[in-house]
């Protein structure tokens, strides 16, 4: 999964070899790695509680972000650290919300539907809505449906000239929708502050790549509107802020970018899904030694960033915090039925 140092004259984006441990990119401190591990480890554990209460029939449904935790956190990351940004999510980026700033009493409540719910009320797919505090909406997950409503977030702000640079997330299956081609030539022609970030997990659904385009890479369409695209190690938590970084700066100086990261899918497409249907266990297991949420915690032991210790503390005290957001969302009451016309326009 590693790549050679290689950076782009136009935009500065370097794709960072992580295997030699470059030294850290601007903006990021051991500190910081130390929290980003943390997190990881939360979002890890969340994840994985949310699919067993799945199994216990108290969660519906779930789109598991487990292999996307790099692509999502490093880009959020660069997010944080580089002005006023907006993002466009979709429905499998639970750990940028997390990490956003939502707790885990907030994301079991979404998942149960209960009262509380932060993004719609429990009135939509978990986590979907608007949480607008933290300058993030998705509003469906009708995929590719957030190409076009970022792009034109993006023109409202170049407009208003504020400055603000919109993020706007999706699958490799979504960059195949006719939304996506709109979008992305619109955001061309005039220029507008936006980062088109693909986490391309090499499947839409049961589909796999190679049945949804002929092109090996994602990014390599960008030519074709006429902006930079570049294709980033997903499992990379640095790589991923770094290109970011750069992407923002593009982005808000001179125009649109397509970052493409290649992540893994460890889990099926939802837990509607089985994927044993059509895709080999072994591919899907030897991807995990490139698993971030294993990777990262390790770095930071090997140079001594962090102890053994810390890291084992910050497992158990993810545990406590989902079992503490488990119980209290599995004793909270769904919304009041006299609610369901709230929000609703006539
Ligand atoms: C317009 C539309 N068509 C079909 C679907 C059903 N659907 C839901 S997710 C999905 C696959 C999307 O794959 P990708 O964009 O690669 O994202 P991933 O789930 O792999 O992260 C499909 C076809 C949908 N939600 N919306
Ligand atoms: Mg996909």
């Amino acid at each position: 999964m590693t790549q050679a140092n290689v950076t782009d004259a136009a935009t500065g984006i370097v794709a960072v070899d992580t295997q030699t441990g470059p030294p850290l990119p601007e903006g990021l401190t051991s500190d910081d790695l130390l929290e980003v591990s943390r997190q990881m480890i939360l979002v890890r554990t969340m994840d994985e509680r949310i699919w067993m209460m799945n199994r216990q029939g108290k969660v519906p449904i779930a789109a598991s972000c487990q292999g996307h935790e790099a692509a999502q956190l490093g880009s959020l990351w660069a997010a944080q650290k580089s002005g006023d940004c907006f993002l466009f999510p979709y429905y499998r980026d639970l750990a940028l919300k997390m990490a956003a700033g939502l707790t885990p009493r907030q994301v079991m409540l979404s998942f149960m539907g209960k009262e509380g719910e932060p993004y719609s009320g429990a009135r939509q797919f978990p986590l979907q809505g608007a949480d607008l505090p933290r300058r993030i909406i998705q509003i469906s997950n009708v995929v590719a449906a957030g190409l076009t409503q970022s792009v034109g977030y993006a023109l409202a702000c170049k407009m208003m000239g504020d400055g603000t640079v919109t993020l706007c997330y999706f699958g490799d299956g979504a960059s195949s929708q006719g939304e996506t081609h709109e979008a992305m030539n619109f955001a061309a022609i005039h220029k507008l502050p936006v980062v088109f970030i693909c986490e391309n997990n090499k499947y839409a659904i049961s589909t796999p790549q190679a049945s949804q385009m002929v092109v090996g890479d994602v990014a390599a369409r960008a030519e074709g509107y006429g902006f930079p695209g570049f294709v980033i190690d997903g499992m990379d938590f640095v790589a991923c802020y770094e290109a970011t970084r750069h992407g923002i700066q593009h982005a808000r100086n001179v125009g649109p970018v397509l970052i493409e990261m290649k992540v893994e899918r460890f889990m099926p497409h939802t837990t509607d899904d089985d994927d044993r249907r059509y895709r080999d266990r072994d591919a899907v297991e030897a991807a995990r030694e490139y698993d971030p949420v294993a990777v990262l915690p390790a770095q930071m032991v090997e140079r001594g960033i962090a102890t053994q210790e810390q890291i084992d503390e910050f497992r158990a005290d993810a545990m406590r915090q989902v079992n503490d957001a488990t119980d209290f969302a599995d004793a909270a009451a769904p919304p009041d039925a006299s609610t369901i016309s709230d929000h609703l326009y006539v």
